[in-house]
């Protein structure tokens, strides 16, 4: 059987009336653009990615050299194209406007360049995540509230995988689908059709160090958990954890789990970012048959209040996001 390409996968979305010529093509320029990181993050050590750019991100974390080069990468392949308003990174303090000797377009972009970017230097699997909402007619491209729109207005989200095999996920809304990076044609290629996620699982991802601190809904969640047969349960379950989003994501598209960053009493907020991790993961989740909350609301129906929010995010399998959330109640 021929696998479509992920062009052939897109002009298909659009004779259907599903995405229009422009978020087409934004959609391709971005899985360019993560080609061109995924060769440079295969290059390693040999590539001069490795190491710290010894500059600070307006979050106050430091920089690695493939941070810097991933955001220049994507600032680069999108400036010109003429179907963006105005684009903005996790690595960015201000969004920037489409400059004025282009065309502007209807659409904005937001995305992490590298998520997971910690990871870089013991060559583990690393990220791209994207997020496309559209800019209200008639607003200033330039003003950072165009962006503060909830989740459930993105048009189309998606991550990369630079892991063993280079992978891309994405949805415009229809299912959720994901595509190889075949090296040889250097074309990402159709491999996981209409990605439904299990509702039921028995593994789950958290980092536990932060135990002492949860909430009581999450420590009473993961108790039971670790409990396995002998507990209220009644079933063992299994950990995982990469401390690459990107990865851990993918796993849950894979084969089931939950996924959970919750609010502690050290981030009181969570740590994720919303705009660039928490929505887009959420709208895949959700368009995989998964579910997506803060503890409480779904993640797609909060209203941003600033550009750089961070959230708390329980992902993954249905019952068991239902199940924390409950527990938060
Ligand atoms: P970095 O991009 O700063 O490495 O952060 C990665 C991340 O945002 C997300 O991809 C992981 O799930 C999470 O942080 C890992 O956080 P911990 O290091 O606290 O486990």
């Amino acid at each position: 059987m021929r696998r479509p390409a992920l062009t052939q996968f897109l002009i298909e979305r659009q004779r259907a009336g599903r995405i229009n010529a422009d978020l087409r093509l934004l959609i391709e320029t971005i899985a360019r653009a993560c080609k061109a990181i995924s060769t440079r993050v295969n290059k390693g050590p040999l590539g001069g990615g490795y190491g710290s750019a010894g500059t600070e991100n307006v979050q106050g974390e430091m920089q690695k050299n493939l941070d810097v080069l991933s955001n220049e990468i994507l600032l680069e392949a999108n400036e010109w194209g003429g179907n963006l308003a105005a684009l903005v990174s996790e690595e960015m303090d201000d969004p920037r406007p489409t400059p004025t000797n282009y065309p502007r377009g209807e659409y904005l972009l937001l995305f992490d360049p590298l998520d997971g970017s910690s990871n870089i230097d013991v060559n583990i699997s690393v990220g791209t995540i994207f997020s496309v909402l559209r800019c209200p007619k008639g607003a200033s491209q330039a003003d950072e509230k165009v962006f503060l729109q909830p989740g459930r207005r993105q048009v189309a989200a998606g991550f990369a995988v630079y892991g063993p095999t280079t992978l891309l996920v994405i949805t415009v809304g229809d299912g959720t689908y994901g595509f190889t990076l075949d090296r040889e044609t250097f074309t990402f290629v159709l491999t996981q059709e209409k990605i439904l996620i299990p509702e039921d699982t028995a593994e789950f991802a958290i980092n536990t160090s932060n135990m002492r601190r949860w909430e009581p809904p999450v420590k009473r969640y993961i108790d039971e958990c670790l409990a396995g047969t002998e507990g209220p349960r009644g079933k063992d379950f299994n950990m995982r954890w990469v401390a690459s989003m990107v990865a851990d994501v993918y796993r849950v598209l894979s084969r089931g789990g939950i996924f959970m960053y919750p609010r502690d009493s050290k981030n009181k907020e969570g740590r994720l970012r919303l705009m660039y991790e928490a929505n887009p993961m959420a709208f895949i989740v959700e368009q995989a048959g998964g579910a997506a909350t803060d503890g409480r609301t779904p993640i797609l129906d909060l209203q941003p209040q600033k550009l750089h929010q961070r959230v708390a995010v329980v992902l993954g399998s249905r019952n068991e996001v239902e199940r924390v959330t409950s527990y938060h109640a």
